[in-house]
């Protein structure tokens, strides 16, 4: 048996000695939320800034929020059209403090190596282009002209391109998104990996071959018109703040919630609005109706035995079934017998709280049901989320108001990233549009996923990773080993807003590029640009940044993808590079040419409120699958189980995060002050294994290569949680997660997935 260390000794924040446990609330939002947001917006941004930023975010003609997916309402928006984390991320984009050469010159690599992702980020805006050249242990300026030579140079050097790997996080405009994926493939592969592979990967590989399309089938409008709103594994009082509001619009007109998920999140239970009276006051509306606490990974159980009673109780739409869907009899006859002894150990439910569950299901002629990372990070995510289909099918709740799929996406623009055609397996039908644009052949061979491009760079197949935005290193599963698969690489470039442990773990060459963020102007070309995002609910519309630039050196992402596009490939295939970046409307006009469902782009988001793409089956009731129908699949029942004395462990987000990025050590909704690397345990766990509230243990994973993997020294918070399901923050949970733990089909990280025991510290 191996063993990889933890970080030795872990990263651990100074302020982390205050680690303090208090009650969980009850209630989301309410007075503390816009104390916190304001107190945060002018300690990071100063009293005007945020002023500014803070009154244009998500407004019509200002910028998209960079923080989540959610989308923003189509007619009339408040002044105040943020949340919380929203305002969080602003104020860190905002932040005054810049990181340029005299940083780098007095903090070499191996000390930087030492501090936390909260301590690197908090540093402050990134301003210069940096390099390190050959492995040294610093950070040098570098201009931005040599900086494209060099990425030039390194992949003109390479033996093929598929030895180029090409990252996104879900952050990039489409613009950028858009000329990015052309250069990869105008250089000749496909290595288009990006966030989403760690995140709905499963949801688009699940809904694309049930419904013939990767996305949701809802509007806003559909939730507030619904009579049932069903939330599975998401937790929207932190990572959604504003879906919040569309539920509470919905309880007013009648809807009924209910709520699955392990954990009681206080953001399921009530919502006290603090753009309303009685929402400050703490008069706020309840939310679930029932919560359902199920086991983890419970799920595709719970949603077989829905299926089941409610063949039972005959209510199937049979003129939907008949004329849109295909397979129906093989399912009903797989649910029909169902093994319900198996059904109770996979929930951890009564048959009587399942059985209310179906009641819902049946009195109800509108439901939306919602989904995010609890049920996508499980190794049968793909069958989860096609059960989800199965049961919407089934009512005929896909094509109508009211109803719906509702999977809620993470990064601002994640969607309209996929849309532009960063993906490793775009359709021939893409390539054909893309290589008649441009006049060349793009290639055709499936290009690496995210894990794939670790497992490329671990063994040298791959040997130059470009990120744009993210944080690769932390983000992935397995950080040891995707740390060391990126250093071992001849290049890394991070086109990045702020320091991470991305630009830690570098390649032999490594270069920091620092760029515009989503709040600042960009006058690439003497022009005022704007750029365009895609919200969860395929609505599409433009962005302006009204700050001035954290620093006089930063270009916006598709001038540095331009440059870069342009040292490499020069005039190759003629596409106007130059022309891209010195007016973003040219990459519009293309788009338009080449994006379904984006004819007359420039147009179109030049309306207010922007454009909604097509989707056959919310618009039409079709189907574009190859059955030419909905289709109804049979997912065998896996019921996962851990060893004697082993636990399930979930890595999730705290609400003082976004992602890899902390913004404070707090996590409001769930009691915890001042720290992070707390495990949520069960009093019946605890009991069971000898261990008590404010106990220390390193966590060990355990998985079939025989690896052990740590994460040392982690407090024991005794929570309510199912008994053998555990709970601890991401990333720094991420060294536990074996790379090959990867959900069928999508290839996910098991990220809500790892088997662990608790070991005690002497
Ligand atoms: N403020 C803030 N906003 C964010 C982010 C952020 O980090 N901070 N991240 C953004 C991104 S990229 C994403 S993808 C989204 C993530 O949004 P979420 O998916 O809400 O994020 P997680 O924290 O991973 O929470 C997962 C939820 O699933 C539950 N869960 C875990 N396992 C299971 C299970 O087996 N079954 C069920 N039914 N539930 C389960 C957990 O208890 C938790 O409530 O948020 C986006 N928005
Ligand atoms: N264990 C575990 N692992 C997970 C997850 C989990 O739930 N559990 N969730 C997964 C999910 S859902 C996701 S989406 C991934 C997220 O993975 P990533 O998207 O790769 O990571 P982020 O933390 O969002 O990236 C933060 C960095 O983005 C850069 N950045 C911020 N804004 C901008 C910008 O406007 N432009 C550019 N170019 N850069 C910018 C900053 O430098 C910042 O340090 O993590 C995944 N990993
Ligand atoms: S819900 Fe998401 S997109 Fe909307 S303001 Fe809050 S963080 Fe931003
Ligand atoms: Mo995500």
């Amino acid at each position: 048996m191996t063993t990889t260390p933890d970080r030795t000794p872990p990263p651990v924040d100074t302020e982390e000695a205050r680690l303090a446990v208090g009650r969980p609330a009850t209630h989301a939002a309410g007075l503390k939320a816009v104390q916190v947001s304001l107190t945060r917006a002018v300690k990071q941004m100063g009293v005007v800034k945020s002023a500014r930023n803070l009154l244009t975010l998500n407004q019509v003609d200002g910028f998209d929020c960079m923080s989540c997916a959610w989308p923003d309402p189509q007619d009339h928006r408040h002044t105040a059209e943020f949340c919380e984390n929203g305002a969080k991320a602003v104020s860190w984009e905002g932040q005054r403090e810049t990181v340029g050469a005299e940083f780098f010159a007095t903090h070499p690599i191996s000390v930087l190596e030492r501090q936390t992702e909260y301590w690197l980020e908090r540093q402050g805006r990134l301003t210069e282009p940096m390099v390190r050249r050959g492995g040294s242990d610093r950070y040098e300026p570098i201009s931005w002209e040599d900086a494209f030579a060099l990425v030039a140079s390194h992949l003109q050097r390479l033996d093929s391109p598929e030895e180029a790997l090409f990252y996104t996080s879900g952050r990039a405009s489409n613009e950028a998104a858009f000329v990015y994926q052309l250069f990869a493939r105008a250089f000749g592969t496909n290595n288009l990996p990006d966030c989403s592979n760690m995140c709905h990967e499963s949801t688009s590989v699940g809904l694309a071959r049930t419904i013939g399309i990767g996305k949701g089938s809802v509007s806003l409008q559909d939730l507030h018109e619904a009579d049932l709103i069903v939330i599975s594994g998401q937790n929207p009082g932190t990572n959604h703040p504003r879906m919040l509001s569309a539920l509470e619009i919905a309880k007013q007109n009648g809807a009924r919630i209910i709520a699955i998920n392990p954990l009681r999140e206080a953001g399921l239970l009530a919502f006290d609005n603090p753009q309303k009276p009685k929402g400050l006051a703490g008069l706020g509306t309840s939310l679930a109706d029932r919560y359902l606490q199920i086991r983890s990974n419970g799920d595709l159980a719970l949603w077989q035995a829905i299926g089941h009673l409610l063949l039972a109780r005959g209510v199937a739409d049979t003129s939907f079934i008949e004329r849109h869907t295909v397979g129906f009899e093989d399912w009903a006859a797989h649910v029909a017998d169902l093994d319900w002894d198996a059904v109770l150990a996979a929930t951890g439910l009564a048959r009587a709280e399942i059985e209310a569950v179906a009641d819902m299901f049946a009195s109800s002629q509108r439901i939306v049901h919602c989904w995010a990372m609890g049920i996508t990070q499980h190794r049968n995510a793909v069958a989860t989320i096609s059960e989800f289909v199965n049961v919407a099918l089934l009512q005929g709740m896909i094509g109508k108001p009211g109803a719906g799929l509702c999977p809620v996406r993470g990064h601002s623009n994640v969607q309209g990233d996929r849309t532009m055609g960063i993906w490793e397996k775009s359709p021939d039908s893409f390539l054909d549009a893309l290589g008649a644009e441009f006049g060349f052949e793009p290639p055709r061979e499936h290009g690496h996923d995210a894990a794939a491009a670790v497992r490329a760079l671990r063994d040298g197949r791959a040997k130059v990773f470009v990120g744009l935005g993210g944080n690769f290193a932390s983000a992935m599963s397995d950080t040891h080993v995707t740390e060391a698969a990126l250093r071992s690489a001849a290049l890394t470039v991070q086109i990045s807003t702020k320091l991470n442990r991305s630009h830690l773990a570098a390649g032999r060459d490594a270069l920091i590029l620092p760029t515009l963020g989503r709040t600042e102007k960009d006058l690439t070309g003497g022009l005022v640009q704007r750029v365009t995002v895609e919200d969860s609910m395929s609505a599409v519309h433009a962005s302006r940044g009204r700050s001035e630039p954290a620093g006089p050196l930063l270009r916006s992402e598709v001038d540095i993808l331009c440059g870069i596009a342009h040292a490499t490939l020069g005039d190759r295939h003629e596409i106007p590079w130059t022309d891209f970046a010195a007016d973003y409307s040219r990459i519009r006009e293309s788009i338009g040419r080449v994006v379904p469902g984006c004819e007359a782009y420039d147009e179109k988001i030049s309306r207010r409120g922007g454009f909604t793409l097509p989707h056959p089956p919310r618009d039409t009731r079709t189907f574009p699958t190859a059955a030419g129908k909905a289709v109804f699949t049979v997912s065998p029942l896996e019921v996962l189980t851990v060893p004697e004395g082993r636990l399930v462990l979930q890595t999730l987000r705290s609400h003082d995060q976004f992602n890899t990025t902390i913004y404070g050590l707090d996590d409001r909704y769930r009691g915890i002050r001042s720290g992070r690397r707390v495990a949520f345990v069960s009093a019946a766990d605890l009991a069971e294994l000898g261990l008590a509230d404010g106990d220390r243990v390193d966590l060990v994973s355990e998985w079939e290569d025989g690896v052990e993997r740590r994460a040392d020294d982690f407090r024991l918070v005794s929570y309510d949680t199912p008994k053998g399901c555990i709970a601890a923050y991401y990333p720094e949970t991420n060294p536990l997660i074996p790379l090959d733990s990867q959900a069928l089909e999508s290839g996910t990280p098991t990220s809500k997935w790892v088997v662990v025991r608790l070991v005690p510290r002497g």
